[in-house]
């Protein structure tokens, strides 16, 4: 097994799609096989800049919006060499949002209008109405036509079972094919 790496698993999707559910069943499925994994999440509000970040999610704080994007980066930024050296121990990490949330989030806000009215279903924070999250989902279709990365859409209407199993099995098969190679870097 040595110098097998970890592979590399993010999983992106509008607020609500079951992303932290999918992550938490991803994690507990792989370790019961045997594989070493690990669960992380961004923003990861624990942090000094995530606290920052959580205090404006919550609305208890203004920020600027290049400076809360640029919180939500160094955010992911201050885990990197952590992330690196787990992926080099041979650990996959789930990880539940990365910059491509960051990217369209951050872009949804450029389109939206203030207006936006707050709709059923969603919690309580900012972002968390449906024309926005509407934005989201179009700037994360672009995201995904970046052929380098290898993207797989699952219909997030399907049962929690369901869906498990199939990004299980993809899962697998990703740290299968990704293990004897190098580690890439994204948009690079
Ligand atoms: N979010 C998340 C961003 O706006 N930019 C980012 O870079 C990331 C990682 O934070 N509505 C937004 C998306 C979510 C919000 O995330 C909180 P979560 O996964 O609900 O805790
Ligand atoms: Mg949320």
């Amino acid at each position: 097994m040595a110098g097998r790496r970890g592979a590399l698993i993010v999983l992106e999707g509008v607020d609500r799609a079951g992303k932290s559910t999918q992550g938490r069943r991803l994690v507990e499925a792989l370790r019961a096989d045997g594989h070493r994994a690990d669960l992380l999440r961004f923003p990861e509000r624990t942090t000094e800049i995530g606290r920052l970040i959580g205090s404006y999610l919550v609305k208890e704080k203004n920020l600027e919006d290049h400076t809360v994007h640029l919180l939500f980066s160094a955010n992911r930024w201050e885990h990197v060499p952590l992330m690196k050296e787990k992926l080099h121990q041979g650990i996959t990490l789930v990880v539940d949002r990365y910059a491509f949330s960051g990217v369209a989030f951050t872009s949804a806000k450029e389109v939206i209008l203030a207006s936006a009215a707050e709709r059923g279903n969603f919690g309580n924070e900012r972002y968390e109405n449906s024309s926005f999250q509407e934005k989201v989902l179009q700037s994360f279709s672009r995201l995904m036509k970046d052929k380098t990365l290898n993207w797989k859409t699952m219909d997030a209407s399907k049962s929690i079972e369901d869906l498990h199993r199939e990004i299980k099995s993809i899962a697998e098969e990703t740290m299968q094919e990704v293990q004897n190679k190098p580690l890439g870097e994204l948009w690079k």
